[in-house]
C-alpha cells in the first residue's frame, strides 16, 4: 500500500481500483502553493509500533506526501511541526498545557493548525489517530487554513458486523448477503493466512471512527472456536491493532453442545457457563483487547436460551458474565423470531414484527452492565421503508445500539446505486416520544435520552476480496457514511456526501454534481419501483432477497406479509381490529398510527389493511400511486445512465466504465422491477392505470410471438416476470436457437432493446441483427460482472436488459437474435422493444 501511495504521489499512472478507496491521498489542486501552511516534520508521542499512535505519525507521512508531495521528516524540527499523541502524554512533557485543554471522552480528539504547526490529541491513542485522519481529510478537501476543534463521538459503540463464513459455499457463499467477493477473513474453515486485507480494511474503518469489528456470521459455526481458529483470530486482531479496531467474535448459543462435547447448552447449567468461561479466558489470553462478542438467539433456527425455557436475558448474562473481568461487551441482538410458527391464513393478529417488543418485555432491568441489545432499525428486517423499531422505547435502563445494514441486500445488493443516508437520517431523527418527551432515535442510540453509558451503533457492511470491497464504487459512500453518523448523527446526507466524493472522486464540479444528484435521488427512485406506501421491498424473499417477486410475501410463515388479495392490500396493525402492533410505540406515536388519516402515506400499508381504491393523502389511490411511482423511480434510475455519462473523461477510466456498467444494468433491471409489480397488482386487482400504460406496452414484440427456430414458448413463473407471460428458451442445451420478425416501423434509427435472462447457470451468448448485419453481441455472464445474489431461474431475479442505442431500421427490416445456450442456460428471451429515440419502455 505505501508503495502504491508513492507512486501516486510521483504522479505515475495508478489504477484507480478502490482498494484506498476515500483514503487515496491524491494530489490536491495547486498543491504546491499550500506547502508553507502545511508542517515540515512530525512527532509521535509515546508512540510504540504496531498501536495508533505510531500509525498516525505514518499516515500524516503518508498522507501529506501524497495529497501536497512534501515529504515529512520525523522528529522535532526548526520547522513547523505535526505533533500527534495522547493528551497524557502530552501533558506528561507540558504540564503547563493541561489547562488550556478541552475534556475528551473516549476516543475523543482535540485538533489545532496554526500556520502549519498541528497538535493532534486524543483521549486515548485511538483518539490520536482519529485526529490525524481528520486533519488529513480536511486538507485533502483543501483546506489548509488554521482551525481548532474537539470532537468527541455521540457514542461509545461504533461496530461492523461481518457475516463472514468460515467456509463458503451452502446457501449464502463466503459472506453472507455479501455483494463483494469472499470473505477477507476466512477460508476452507479456517482463518487466512495472508490478512493484508483485513489490515487495509481497519485502516478504513478507522478512518471513519469504527473502533470495533465482529468478523464472522451472527449465523455462528462453533468451529470458530477451535484453539486453532482462536489463534487465527489473534492474528486478526493483530492486524486490526494498529488502527484501534477491536476485535468481535459471534457465537453460536450450542457451541458447549456442538464444540464442547458437553449434553446440554442450557445458559444455567454449570458445566455451561464454566465451559464458556474457559473459552472467554482462553481469548483474552491471545486478544488482551478483544472488544466482545455478538449474538443471534433463537431466531432463524439459531439456538439460544429459549431452547430450555430461559429467557433471553438469562441467555445474555451468561456471555456478560464471563466477558466482565476482561473488560469485554456482549451485543445481544433483539432479532428474535420464530419463522416456523407464524401463520398467516389461520391468525389475523400474527405479526412478526410484534416479536422483539413481546420477546423482551419485561427484560429491561435484567441485563448486566455490559449487555447492549442491538436492534434492527426496523421491526422486519432492513427494507426500503420500515416505521422505527418500538423496542427503542421500551429500553430505558439496558443500552440499545441501532443495527443499521451497509450491504444492500434488500436494497438492490449494490447492483443498484442506493445512497442510504438520508433513510437512516429520517430514521435517527425520529421522535419517539417517550412519556411524552422529545425522544429522538439519536438522542436513544447516544444514551442521551435514557443515560445509559454503552449505547451506538452496529452497522452489517460484508466486504469482500474485491477491491470495490462492496462490489461497487458508489456503494462505498453508503460505508462512510455510517462511519460518519455513527459519529455524529447531525451530520447531513449531502455534507457527508461532498466529502466523500472529494476523497474518492477529487474536486471537479461536476463530478459533484452529478453524484450528489445520483446519490440523493436513488433511495427515492428505488422505493418507487420496488415497494411503496410502507408495503416492504418487494423482492424475492425465499430466494436472493433480490429482484421483483410481490408473490413471495405471502403465504409462508416468514412474515413480510403484504394480505394483498383481490381487493385489499397492507398489514393491519391497529390495535382496534389488527395485529396491535402500532400498540408497541408510547402512546402519541401509537395514537399517530392507529389512525388511518395521521398515519402517513408512506407508512400506510405498513399499519393499514385498505382496498386499492383507498385515496391517499395526494388525492390518488393506492393502485394508481403504485403505478405511477413505478414508473417514476424507473425513470429516474434511466437519468442516472446520461448523468453519468457526462462524466467520461473526468474520473479515470476504471472506476467510470465501473459505475457505468452497472448504472445501465439498474436502468435496465428498474424497468424489469416496474412491470412486474405494476403487472402483478393490475392482475390481482383488475384496476387499470389511469394513465393506460401497465400492461400496455407498444414498442414491444415478445420473443414468443416471433417466428422460432431451436426456440420454444416457456411459461414463466412468476407470472409478472415476463412480458406477456412468456418468454422463449431453446429447445435443448446444445440447440442453437433464432427467432425472428419482420419490423413494421417506419424507417429510421432506434434503441433496440432486448430483454433476456441471465441466469448462473451458463454463459449463454445472443446475437442480434438487422437485415443480417450483427448489431451486437453479448453473453449472459452477470453472475461474474455483479456481485448479487445469483440465481439459476428464470425470474425477476435474472431478467436483464440489453440495450443497442440509434440502430438503423427499415420498415420491413428483418430482425432476428441468436441464442446460444451455454451449460444448462438455455438462452432465454423475453421480448425486444424497438424505441423511437428518447422513449424508454
Ligand atoms: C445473518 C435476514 C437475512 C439473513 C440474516 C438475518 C439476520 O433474515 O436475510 O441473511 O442472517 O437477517 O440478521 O440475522
Amino acid at each position: 500500500m505505501r508503495s502504491l501511495l508513492w507512486l501516486a504521489a510521483v504522479g505515475l499512472a495508478v489504477a484507480e481500483d478502490g482498494l484506498n478507496a476515500w483514503l487515496r491521498y491524491a494530489r490536491v489542486p495547486s498543491a504546491s502553493h499550500h506547502l508553507g501552511r502545511l508542517p515540515s516534520s512530525v512527532v509521535t508521542l509515546n508512540a510504540t509500533q504496531g498501536f495508533p499512535v505510531h500509525t498516525a505519525g505514518e499516515e500524516l507521512v503518508d498522507g501529506i506526501r501524497g495529497l501536497f508531495g512534501k515529504k515529512l521528516t520525523v522528529g522535532k524540527s526548526k520547522d513547523t511541526t505535526a505533533t500527534v499523541g495522547t493528551v497524557s502524554a502530552y501533558v506528561d512533557k507540558n504540564p503547563s498545557a493541561a489547562r488550556g485543554l478541552p475534556d475528551l471522552i473516549e476516543d475523543g480528539f482535540y485538533l489545532k493548525v496554526s500556520k502549519g504547526n498541528v497538535l493532534i490529541l486524543g483521549q486515548n491513542e485511538r483518539g490520536a489517530l482519529y485526529g490525524a485522519f481528520h486533519y488529513l481529510s480536511v486538507i485533502a478537501q483543501g483546506n489548509v487554513s488554521d482551525f481548532t476543534i474537539t470532537s468527541n463521538p455521540d457514542a461509545p459503540v461504533r461496530w461492523v458486523n461481518q457475516w463472514d463464513n468460515m467456509q463458503d459455499g451452502g446457501t449464502h457463499g463466503s459472506v453472507e448477503r455479501g455483494y463483494g467477493g469472499d470473505s477477507i477473513f476466512f477460508w476452507d474453515g479456517y482463518i487466512r493466512e495472508d490478512l493484508t486485507r483485513a489490515g487495509q480494511y481497519a485502516r478504513l474503518l478507522a478512518s471513519i471512527g469504527i473502533n470495533a469489528v465482529v468478523a464472522n456470521n451472527v449465523n455462528a459455526n462453533a468451529s470458530i472456536l477451535t484453539p486453532e481458529n482462536m489463534d487465527g483470530l489473534a492474528r486478526i486482531a493483530d492486524v486490526f491493532r494498529p488502527y484501534g479496531v477491536q476485535l468481535g467474535i459471534s457465537l453460536n448459543f450450542a457451541a458447549p453442545q456442538l464444540l464442547g462435547g458437553l449434553d446440554t447448552f442450557d445458559p444455567l447449567d454449570k458445566t455451561v457457563v464454566n465451559w464458556w468461561q474457559g473459552i472467554t479466558d482462553n481469548l483474552y489470553k491471545r486478544i488482551p483487547d478483544m472488544a466482545g462478542y455478538l449474538v443471534k438467539a433463537n431466531s432463524e433456527g439459531q439456538p439460544g436460551p429459549m431452547t430450555y425455557n430461559r429467557t433471553l436475558a438469562d441467555g445474555a448474562n451468561l456471555f456478560a458474565r464471563t466477558l466482565q473481568p476482561h473488560g469485554g461487551i456482549i451485543l445481544f441482538r433483539a432479532f428474535v423470531y420464530d419463522h416456523r410458527s407464524l401463520n398467516q391464513t389461520l391468525d389475523w393478529k400474527a405479526d412478526r414484527a410484534n416479536a422483539a417488543v413481546n420477546y423482551f418485555d419485561g427484560l429491561d432491568d435484567k441485563f448486566e452492565d455490559n449487555v447492549v441489545i442491538q436492534v434492527k432499525y426496523g421491526p422486519i428486517d432492513f427494507q426500503v421503508r420500515e416505521p422505527v423499531s418500538p423496542l427503542f422505547a421500551h429500553l430505558r435502563q439496558t443500552g440499545a445500539t441501532i443495527e443499521l445494514q451497509i450491504t444492500q441486500e434488500y436494497l438492490g445488493q449494490q447492483a443498484h446505486v442506493v445512497y442510504l443516508a438520508p433513510m437512516w437520517k429520517e430514521l435517527l431523527d425520529f421522535d419517539l416520544r417517550v412519556d411524552s418527551k422529545p425522544s429522538t432515535l439519536k438522542d436513544i442510540v447516544s444514551g442521551k435520552r435514557f443515560g445509559q453509558k454503552l449505547t451506538g451503533y452496529a452497522g452489517v457492511v460484508n466486504v469482500g476480496t474485491n477491491t470495490t470491497w462492496l462490489g461497487s464504487h458508489l456503494a462505498m459512500s453508503n460505508l462512510y457514511a455510517y462511519g460518519k453518523l455513527a459519529w455524529n448523527p447531525e451530520l447531513t446526507s449531502t455534507g457527508i456526501l461532498k466529502e466523500w466524493t472529494t476523497l474518492t472522486f477529487g474536486h471537479d464540479k461536476l463530478v459533484h454534481d452529478v453524484i450528489t444528484k445520483i446519490s440523493m435521488e436513488s433511495w427515492p427512485a428505488y422505493e418507487d419501483y420496488s415497494g411503496n406506501l410502507g408495503i416492504q421491498t418487494l423482492t424475492d424473499i425465499l430466494l436472493g432477497h433480490y429482484g421483483p417477486n410481490p408473490g413471495s410475501q405471502d403465504g409462508n410463515p416468514w412474515g413480510q406479509w403484504t394480505r394483498a388479495d383481490d381487493d385489499t392490500i397492507g398489514m393491519d396493525r391497529t390495535v382496534w381490529n389488527g395485529t396491535g402492533f402500532a400498540g408497541q410505540y408510547p402512546p402519541e406515536i401509537a395514537a399517530m398510527y392507529e389512525n388511518i388519516e395521521t398515519t402517513p402515506d408512506n407508512l400506510l400499508l405498513w399499519f393499514h389493511h385498505v382496498p386499492y381504491t383507498q385515496k391517499l393523502k395526494s388525492g390518488k389511490t393506492v393502485i394508481q400511486h403504485f403505478y405511477e411511482a413505478h414508473y417514476r423511480g424507473s425513470a429516474t434510475a434511466q437519468t442516472f445512465v446520461t448523468l453519468w455519462q457526462k462524466l467520461k473523461g473526468r474520473i479515470d477510466k476504471e472506476r467510470y466504465e465501473h459505475v457505468l456498467f452497472r448504472l445501465i444494468y439498474q436502468a435496465g433491471h428498474s424497468l424489469v422491477w416496474r412491470d412486474s409489480v405494476n403487472q402483478f397488482y393490475f392482475n390481482k386487482s383488475g384496476i387499470p392505470d389511469e394513465l393506460g400504460r401497465v400492461g400496455n406496452h407498444k414498442y414491444r414484440i415478445e420473443a414468443e410471438n416471433m417466428e422460432l427456430k431451436g426456440y420454444k414458448s416457456y411459461k414463466v413463473s412468476p407470472f409478472e416476470a415476463a412480458s406477456g407471460f412468456h418468454c422463449v428458451v431453446t429447445e435443448t442445451n446444445s440447440t442453437v436457437g433464432t427467432v425472428k420478425t419482420t419490423l413494421k416501423v417506419p424507417t429510421g434509427k432506434y434503441d433496440l432493446a432486448v430483454n433476456y435472462y441471465d441466469m448462473a447457470l451458463g454463459n449463454s451468448t445472443w446475437e442480434l441483427f438487422v437485415d443480417r448485419k450483427l448489431i451486437g453481441k453479448w453473453k449472459g455472464d452477470l453472475e461474474y460482472e455483479l456481485g448479487r445474489a445469483p440465481s439459476p431461474y428464470i425470474d425477476g431475479q435474472t431478467a436483464t436488459r440489453k440495450t443497442f442505442k440509434g440502430v438503423r431500421v427499415k420498415k420491413g427490416s428483418e430482425l432476428k437474435i441468436v441464442g446460444r445456450p451455454d451449460g444448462l442456460e438455455p438462452a432465454p428471451i423475453d421480448y425486444i422493444s424497438v424505441l423511437p429515440e428518447g422513449i424508454v419502455d
